[in-house]
């Protein structure tokens, strides 16, 4: 079956959802296909922390009403280092603006049931995906669904299919460059079912390496701990975990982490990549297709919600009008961010993990960054502004 649309949609993750839904408020047309089920995408766990921005484009386009009511907002984070907690004051910092803690899958779950009631395609289980004449007017996404053969055509694709996906490898060799750092450290993440021991998060840099605390609910805390890339799952008990966790965050002023049964274990390598530019044809990369950050800043899901914002626009642009501008600057605007968020995610990633060879001279000088920044208002101030995101436009 061949199925004719504006813009055909690779993937069902936050990027493609949210692209999917935008397009929709403005009458364009799309179908979404994605290679899991429903069910998987809806539980895979990932990132915690919206920015403000992705905040306000939830609830501008009548998605964030659960956000609103189950999400929990931020005013400040915490540095952990030298047993001593140091507030970093977000909201007072950054203009007033906070971040709200809420998990990727909710956020997937609303954009499902947003998709849905709207009567949108949207299609899981597919496989076997190729795109084809993506340098034509007319590109084509080829695939199979319970069994069929089936085609869509469109005037656009948007590559979301994540940094595994099969968009960004359908370019041409070399019409694309590729930036890549391996941190050569990973994140042994845990949620358990356990009341945050704290209100805000808090990140710790100790001598066996960085820890964070973080949470989803009242009554599910996020746990994170650096590990070696190549650690595996099952050498990590739950006592070794929760041993681990208790060295890392400890306190001289009381702090006790609440534990309780772990549901959800998985370790994650930190890795930062850029493809640039982020459109070849017909055929535009937004999300963790083009590009993904190590998560110490927070960052991936909401650089997915920046690059749909603009891709958005820019379709929206060239339905009402012809016009291309907003296309053929689509890959130059994003880039300009996720580069500065690369930029903030190494930053807090070199200011708080161990590093692979690095010397006494480097942890002194971990030192030095982190006392100025809990000493110097305006070092406070830089991390701040990042970290509640600047806005979209
Ligand atoms: P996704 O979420 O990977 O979605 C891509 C979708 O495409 C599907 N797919 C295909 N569909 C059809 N055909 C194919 N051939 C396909 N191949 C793949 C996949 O099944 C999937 O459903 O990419 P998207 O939408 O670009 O979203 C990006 C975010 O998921 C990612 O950047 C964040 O999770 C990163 N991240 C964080 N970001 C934040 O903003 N704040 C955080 O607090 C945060 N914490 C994190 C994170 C990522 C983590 N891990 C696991 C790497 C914490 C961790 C531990
Ligand atoms: C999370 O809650 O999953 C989380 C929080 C902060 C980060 C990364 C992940 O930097």
């Amino acid at each position: 079956m061949t199925r004719d649309t504006q813009v055909g949609i690779v993937g069902a993750g936050p990027a493609g959802l949210l692209l999917a839904h935008l397009l929709t408020r403005a009458g364009i047309d799309s179908i979404v296909i994605e290679d899991r089920s429903r069910e998987y995408v809806e539980h895979r766990v990932r990132a915690g922390v919206l920015e403000h921005g992705t905040v306000d484009l939830l609830n501008a386009t009548g998605v964030g009403e659960r956000m609103t009511r189950e999400g929990l907002v931020h005013h400040g984070i915490e540095l952990l280092f030298d047993r001593t907690r140091h507030r970093i004051p977000l909201s007072e910092l950054a203009d007033g603006r906070s971040i709200t803690v809420y998990g990727q899958q909710e956020v997937v779950k609303d954009l499902i049931a947003a998709r849905l009631a709207s009567g949108g395609a949207l299609l899981f289980e597919v496989d076997d995906v190729r795109l084809e004449a993506i340098d034509s007017d007319r590109p084509e996404i080829h695939f199979t669904h319970e069994g069929r053969a089936e085609s869509v055509r469109c005037d656009v694709i948007a590559g979301c299919d994540g940094f595994h996906g099969i968009s960004r490898p359908s370019i041409p060799a070399g019409a694309l460059r590729f930036y890549q750092r391996d941190y050569h450290f990973a994140w042994l993440g845990i949620l358990a079912e356990a009341a945050p021991s704290n209100d805000e998060l808090i990140y710790a840099s100790h001598p066996n390496g960085f820890a964070l605390h973080s949470m989803r609910s009242p009554s599910v805390t996020r746990l994170y701990l650096q590990v070696r890339p190549d650690e595996r799952l099952e050498d990590w008990s739950d006592d070794r975990i929760w041993s681990e966790l208790r060295t890392r965050l400890a306190t001289d002023d009381g702090f006790d982490l609440a534990d309780g049964p772990i549901f959800d274990r998985s370790i994650a390598e930190m890795r930062g990549f850029v493809a640039e530019p982020m459109q070849f044809g017909r055929l535009y990369l937004a999300g963790d297709a083009a590009h993904i950050v190590p998560a110490t800043g927070a960052k991936g899901l909401n650089l997915a919600v920046s690059d749909v914002n603009a891709l958005s626009e820019a379709l929206i642009e060239f339905y009402r009008s012809g016009g291309t501008a907003g296309l053929d600057g689509y890959s130059d605007r994003c880039l300009q961010r996720v580069w500065r968020v690369q930029e903030f995610s190494w930053y807090m990633s070199s200011l708080l993990h161990n590093l692979p060879n690095d010397d006494e001279f480097g942890h002194r000088l971990q030192r030095a960054e982190l006392e100025w920044l809990v000493r110097n208002e305006s070092a406070a101030r830089s991390l701040a502004e990042n970290y509640v995101g600047t806005p979209f436009s």
